[in-house]
């Protein structure tokens, strides 16, 4: 593909190189005045219309608040830059391609996961979720059916277990077992949010410690990026779901599992920091799940990944040889020691609430 002929239409014409840890879309910086370039996975993202009109219509939304709040809107959300003919993405015979400002002077966590950096995460996704309690969710194209719905995710194991695609299934009977044993929970929110018990919010859905960008001075949350799976869901999942990541002692491919558990005193910031911005909007019932959260996320990118290795890799991208089984028995290293401490983090809980 040609980026600089991209880049003509949206009438940039610059340097460009490869950019972020993303795993699911392809991210450029250009400059030098910086823009970022992302080619958009539409294996993924089947609908680049309704995907890129959701964007459009979150950071309109969220544009409109933080200037009515007295912030800076170009600093706190994401810009789309139109096209030379006023769409918000270009296609071509390589796929799809989309343009943002590049928010400067802000900094991406990978694995510096320090205490104040998961505190101001908790702040940064919470008022987030805040941010968007008021929005017509009706608006919202599901951009990714059943995303986290992990009953659906527990059969599409099933299903790449049977199908045994790429011949794995034989070599990671463990994990398949930790998996299929654990599939009794995988009900605990979806059912909760059928039976009306679980309120349905307009979430975020990938609250991965990289997808907030942090103030390259104070580490005050600037700006939720990755607006791709904005979508209704549950509090819960942005709750646990960053804390996957963000609470581990390790990276989330670290294959010493030795040294990859979860750490309970950043729970504790993280929840600290979460509560800060949705202490009024939470209900009981999301707060007596608070600390099961973080153990459904983990277990679902668990098997998510499990079943993307059974299939030969087709999902996530992978930078070395059974990247996927790596990131799985990771996975289930965490949620061991999540139900470990299980009674630890109630207490935790207990004592903001
Ligand atoms: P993916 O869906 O593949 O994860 P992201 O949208 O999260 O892609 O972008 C990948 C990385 O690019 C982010 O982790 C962040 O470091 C950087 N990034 C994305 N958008 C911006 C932006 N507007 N300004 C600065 N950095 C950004
Ligand atoms: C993907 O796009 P990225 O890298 O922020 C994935 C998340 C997973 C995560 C695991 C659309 O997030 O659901 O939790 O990888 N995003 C999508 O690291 O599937
Ligand atoms: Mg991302």
């Amino acid at each position: 593909m040609d980026l600089k002929k991209i880049l003509s239409n949206f009438g940039l014409s610059t340097d460009i190189s490869p950019y972020g840890n993303g795993h699911i879309n392809d991210t450029y910086c250009v400059s030098p005045t910086r823009y970022i370039l992302q080619r958009i996975n539409t294996s993924i993202f089947t609908n680049p219309d309704g995907l890129m009109g959701n964007i459009e219509n979150v950071t309109s939304f969220l544009r409109e608040k933080i200037i009515k709040e007295g912030g800076n809107p170009d600093r706190e959300t994401l810009t789309v830059i139109k096209t030379n003919d006023g769409k918000n993405y270009y296609q071509d015979e390589t796929g799809c391609y989309r343009v943002y400002t590049f928010i400067e002077n802000t900094v991406t966590i990978e694995d510096e996961k320090t205490e104040e950096v998961l505190y101001q995460a908790g702040r940064g996704f919470g008022k987030f979720q805040k941010m968007l309690a008021d929005f017509p969710a009706e608006k919202l194209f599901e951009t990714i059916k059943d995303f986290h719905n992990t009953k659906k995710r527990v059969e599409a194991l099933e299903l790449a277990i049977k199908e045994d695609k790429a011949g794995r299934a034989a070599s990671v009977k463990e994990e398949i077992e930790f998996a299929l044993e654990n599939a009794k929970y995988a009900g605990i929110i979806v059912d909760g949010i059928e039976d009306g018990s679980i309120p349905l919010r307009v979430t975020h859905n990938d609250t991965k410690i990289n997808n907030i960008l942090f103030d390259d001075k104070t580490l005050e949350p600037a700006c939720v990026i990755d607006l791709d799976t904005v979508m209704p869901g549950s509090l819960l999942y942005d709750f646990g779901d960053a804390l996957r990541m963000g609470a581990s002692s390790a990276k989330e491919d670290e294959v010493n599992l030795d040294i990859t558990w979860f750490k309970t005193e950043i729970f504790e910031v993280f929840l600290k920091g979460f509560l800060s911005e949705t202490k009024e909007s939470i209900t009981e019932k999301e707060v007596s799940l608070l600390h099961f959260a973080p153990w459904i996320m983990t277990y679902e990118c668990g098997i998510r990944f499990l079943t993307d290795y059974l299939n030969g890799d087709v999902y996530f991208k992978i930078h070395r040889e059974h990247h996927n089984l790596d990131r799985t028995r990771n996975h289930f290293k965490l949620c061991k020691d999540i139900k470990a401490k299980e009674n630890e983090l109630k207490e935790i809980v207990k004592k903001y609430l």
